[in-house]
Formats: structure tokens, sequence, C-alpha cells
């Protein structure tokens, strides 16, 4: 966001007084007007748009014709998206009174970025949603600009919903941002349709010497330790993405207590980037760049403390991802605070050099959130944005013709468990049980022991295409056994194919590459990576964004996997893909496009294993619409 506010604040220094006014009062009736416009597709199905592909996109400089059904053919169903209009972060998780509520960044009157609002959704069991209505509204002094990102708290069985409000932008060139809580208004509503901000906000407005108003955002949930709840409040504090703690006794008056975590006290692998050095002399995560470090998440998994970011700089490679670090000393750090510019948290699990900052996902995610349902199981959940040919650089923020006739943007992903892996020393990530529900049993089509050996992709077909014809809503849960191989160590290559189209070779590959050691007959898994390949992905795919892939190493336990088995599991909603290694050792969220939305697409698997062979087994299964109409209250009161 701030990248587009930046160029958005010099074209406004380069305008002259008039047209400013004229064009703050065309941005200031477009964001007020009427909350929803009405939709810009045409019902007869015509051709509105034509879509250039940017050159060097595979088999492409010619331009995409696309219907609007075709457009809107691409909307997830079983993952949560606005009705209409632009989403982006999760925002405010909680389950109350039985009732799980997700709420997310949203701009209602346009499919673009703009005065962002909360959406809400609400849901008995974490996958079946209902839509309802806007939560919170840009509607005062402090939140004008826009209700940006923040987190829910339940203090003494309240839910407080701490917040960012943005205001000034059209006098700073930015936003002025200051962190404001909402309660809701009827405590005895489940489904907490109305909110109110009390009288006291803005509860968060100052910042420490160094750290800056304009970029100071997106309070995290509060957690209580050594009298006091507390909660960490991304900033750029000297030039560096960081992590401000405050403290309050109250959720009204809140006193800024130090630096949590900076990215000036990260070493990946020991080593600075760029050979560099931050701007405090120490060595920096990304090399010597200023950086904001958006939606920090501090939370306790089993031994770990936990710190996560997502890292503002919307570009790929390395910078555009949610990070976590962990460590092993959490509570008596955090007790002691610190005021040094690289804080208390000490990166590390057992005493070892786990410095290195972890991707949460190696997809398109960003902006993600941690939360505890009732029962205590640790949340997470991630925005993913569109990536479709046309858009630039790295995401659909300022839209094309082709998002425009989506008429919407952005969804969340599943609901992921987090645990930790003491094994790895790294968090897993994993869809919840819960997501099984969705699984249409009458279109399951279960593989049992089709054993492949060689390459032979015809050989291999699950049977995908008549899961769910023309529906594109799969879910693969598949098993590799590594069979026969040679002594020593060789590469193999495992994994899926989905077909998006009839009788087409455009689609993508789901692999998992790796090399395995036979020793006496005994073979097992020393080296792993996830990778979906999307290079061969149908226009409008952006088949260049991030290289054509998604992906990167799953870590293993250092003798490697204990048997000879690999799992993968794919779940396929249009144009969003969420594929998960080893149980969520290993995950990437991706996004490709096709236009073929009557078409039956086909999923098959593949795999090599030198002079072995691989025994593939498990189940594909058609999927559910997320989206019921009402919620049925009587047993959640
Ligand atoms: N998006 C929000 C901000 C946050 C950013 C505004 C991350 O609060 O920092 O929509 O995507």
């Amino acid at each position: 966001m701030s990248l587009i506010s930046k160029a958005l604040a010099g074209y406004l220094r380069s305008l002259t007084g008039t047209t400013l006014l004229l064009l703050v009062c065309a941005i200031w009736l477009s964001c007020c007007k009427a909350h929803v416009k009405p939709l810009s597709w045409d019902p007869r199905d015509r051709v509105l748009e034509e879509l250039t592909l940017p050159a060097g996109i595979s088999g492409t400089g010619q331009p995409v014709r696309f219907t609007p059904k075709q457009a809107q053919g691409q909307r997830p169903q079983f993952h949560i998206t606005p009705g209409f209009g632009w989403s982006n972060d999760p925002n405010g998780m909680l389950q109350y009174k039985g009732i799980h509520h997700v709420f997310f960044q949203h701009t209602i009157n346009d499919t673009v970025f703009g005065r962002q609002h909360w959406g809400h959704v609400a849901s008995t069991d974490l996958v079946y949603w209902t839509r309802l209505p806007t939560a919170l509204y840009p509607d005062q002094s402090y939140d004008t600009n826009g209700v940006f990102s923040g987190s829910a708290s339940i203090y003494q069985g309240v839910p407080y919903q701490l917040y960012t409000g943005v205001s000034r932008f059209y006098e700073l060139g930015f936003y002025y941002q200051v962190q404001a809580v909402a309660v809701p208004a009827n405590l005895s509503d489940p489904m907490l349709v109305d909110w109110v901000k009390p009288a006291s906000n803005p509860v968060v407005a100052g910042v420490p010497v160094g750290a800056t108003n304009l970029q100071f955002r997106d309070p995290n949930t509060a957690w209580y330790q050594d009298g006091a709840w507390r909660i960490a409040v991304g900033t750029q504090l000297n030039c560096s993405g960081t992590a401000l703690l405050y403290s309050t006794q109250d959720f009204q008056n809140w006193t800024y207590t130090g630096v949590l975590a900076s990215q000036t006290g990260l070493k990946p692998d020991g080593v600075c980037a760029d050979g560099g050095e931050g701007p405090t002399g120490s060595c920096n995560q990304f090399g010597s760049g200023c950086r904001m470090w958006e939606c920090v998440d501090v939370i306790q998994v089993g031994p770990v403390m936990v710190i996560k970011w997502s890292d503002e700089v919307h570009g790929r490679d390395p910078f555009s991802r949610d990070w976590y670090v962990l460590s092993s000393t959490n509570a008596s750090v955090l007790g002691n605070m610190t005021a040094s510019a690289e804080g208390s948290f000490r990166p590390g699990v057992n005493g070892s050099l786990n410095y290195s900052p972890r991707a949460v996902d190696y997809g398109t995610v960003y902006a993600s959130k941690f939360w505890r349902d009732a029962s205590q199981r640790q949340l997470w959940i991630g925005w993913t944005f569109e990536t479709s040919a046309g858009c630039s650089p790295a995401q659909c923020s300022t839209g094309t013709g082709f998002t425009d006739a989506q008429g919407y943007q952005g969804a969340q992903t599943l609901a992921r468990l987090v645990t930790y892996d003491p094994e790895i020393e790294e968090l897993v990530f994993y869809p919840t049980e819960e997501s099984q529900l969705l699984r249409n049993l009458q279109q399951s089509n279960r593989l049992d022991e089709l054993l492949v050996s060689g390459a032979d992709p015809e050989g291999m077909s699950i049977l995908g295409k008549h899961v769910s014809s023309t529906q594109h809503m799969y879910d693969v849960d598949i098993a590799f056994k590594l069979l026969g191989g040679a002594e020593g160590l060789q590469p193999f290559s495992v994994g899926l194919i989905l077909l998006m189209g009839a009788d087409t070779d455009e689609g993508v590959r789901i692999h998992l590459n790796g090399t395995a050691a036979t020793f006496s007959g005994q073979t097992k898994v020393t080296s792993l990576s996830i990778l979906v390949d999307r290079r061969d992905a149908p226009a409008p795919s952006n088949t260049s964004y991030g290289g054509g892939f998604d992906g990167g190493p799953v870590s293993l336990p250092e003798e490697g996997v204990s048997s000879n088995e690999l799992q993968l599991r794919a779940l396929i909603d249009n144009s969003l893909l969420e594929v998960f290694a080893q149980g969520g050792r290993g995950r990437v969220t991706s996004r490709v496009y096709s236009l073929a939305v009557d078409e039956q697409w086909d999923v098959r698997a593949f795999g090599s294993f030198g002079s072995g062979s691989i025994e593939i087994t498990g189940a594909i299964w058609g999927m559910d619409s997320c989206w019921k109409d009402s919620i049925e209250l009587e047993s959640h009161r």
C-alpha cells in the first residue's frame, strides 16, 4: 500500500491548487457515495474488454479476449472473498459465543484498493461462512481515510478490536496512523454485527523518537505477561522494520515500553545480506534499504515464541513475504524490556544459531495473522492477492479490465492449524481438520495403489475430470512411496499436473523434488523441495510473476524422513491453489487463471525415481462452496 501512496503523493505534489481541489472532491465523492456500486459486467456475456498480456509471457503478445463470465469464473468458491469490491488483509479473527468471526480489509465500492472498511463473515465451523454487514466504517476524524488492519483481544469477556485509523491523507500525501479500538454494541449478539468506537479513541497515538506516525500500524492480539497486557505495533524505526511494544492495564491507556524486535537484529544464517550493515551498524536482514514491518504478530506455540512480520515492499524476491523467527528464550526476555534498536527478542532455538527468518508460505500470501479459537488452537489465515496478467508489478491493487470484470479482488486462505515441529525446529502450517467438511463425498474418487515406473504421465491419470465436471474445486491428498531404488543417492520428482481445460496442455505442475538414499534395500528421503510451476498456465495467468514459479526447500530432520513416503495435498479452487508437503512442513499458495470455465479440467499424478518405481495412493474429492445464506444459531448460544 505504501508504494502506491508514495507514487500518489509525488503526483499530488505536482498538481496546482485548483486541480488538487477538484481531484480531492472527485476522490471524496467516489469514496462517500452509495455503499455498493452496481457491477459493470454485461449480462449478455459479450466480450467487453481486450486484455493484452505484457510482452515476454509464454505464447503471448496476443490480446486475450474474455467474457465477464470467464473473468467471474476465476472466483474461488470455498475461500472467503468479498461479494463485491477489493479485499486484502484478514483482521480481528476471534471465536465468540461459539461463532467464528473473520474480518478483512475491504474497499466496498470499487475493485481496487481504496478507503478501507472491515468486511465481516461468520461461521460455526471455520469452513462454511455467512456474509455479514460491514463491521467497521471510516467514519471518525482519526480513521476518515481508512480503517486499516487490526486484531481482536478478549479482555474481561469483551472483544476489543484494536485497529489502525488513518487520516490526513490529502494534507500529508500519506496516511497519518494511530491505533484505535472498537467494541461490540451488543455483547449478547453472537454475530457481533454492530460495533462502536469509544470516545477515548485514538488509544495509542504516540511513537518513540526515530519512528513516525506515517509508518505505524497493525496492532496484534494482546497477550498478558508480567502484570500487563501487551501489544506489538509495526513501524519503521530509524529506517528499519521494527515491532514496537505497548502495554496497558485497561485497554484504554497504553504506554510505550520499548522495541520488541527489529530487522536489524536478524541474521539470515549468520550472514548479512548484501554483506551489508543496517543503519545502526548491526547486521540487517535484507541489506540496508529502509523498510517497514506490517502486520507484526507475536505468539507462543508450544515451547517457542514467534515473531511474524510482513515485509512492506511488494516486489518479489525476497521481500514481499510473511516471515517469522523463533525464540525459545521467551518470558523473561519480554519482562526485561530494553529500548535498544535491535530489541529484546532474541532469535534462536535451544541455544542454536537458528537466526534465519523462515517464510510463512512460499507463494502469493501477505499480511497474514494468527489467532486462537475457544479451544486454544493456534490458527492462522492469510491474504492471497490477484496476480493475473496485466497486473503490475506484483499485485493488482490498481486493477485491470480483467479484475474489473471479476467484480472483486483478493481472497483469504483456508484457516491453517499452526504447530511447532521440534524435529526441524520450525512451525508447521496445515489446513484445519474442518477443511475436510468441504469435501463432497458423493464425488470422491479414491485412487488405490497406482504403481508407476518411469515418467509416463498418460499412465497416471487419477480421473480428476470425473470428480467435479466444470466445478474446478478439488481436494487432492496423495502419498508417493519410493520403491526399489538402486543403492546410493538418486533424484526423484513426484507430483500432480492440473490441466486447466479440455484437450489442453496448459496448466500447472505441482512438484515434490528431491533426493532419496537407498542402503541395504531401505530408501529414505534426504532432501526435498516443493514447487508450483506456472510457466505453462493458460492466459490470463501471469506466467512471469515470480519467474513462473512459487516454491522453495522443505526442511527435513537431519537424518532425512524416517520412511520412503512423501505426502502432497493440493486444494484447488478455480484460480486459487493451496499446496502442502509433508503435513505442512512445506506450503505454497499460488494463483493461476484459465478462461476454460465451462470445460472439464483434469488432475493427474506423475512421478519418476531413477531406476526405481513409485506407489501412488490417495484420493481426490470435489469441494463444496463455502457460502451459506444464514447461520443456525440455536446450538451456539
Ligand atoms: N494493509 C493494510 C495495512 C497493512 C497493509 C491496509 C498490509 O494496515 O499494513 O489495507 O497489506
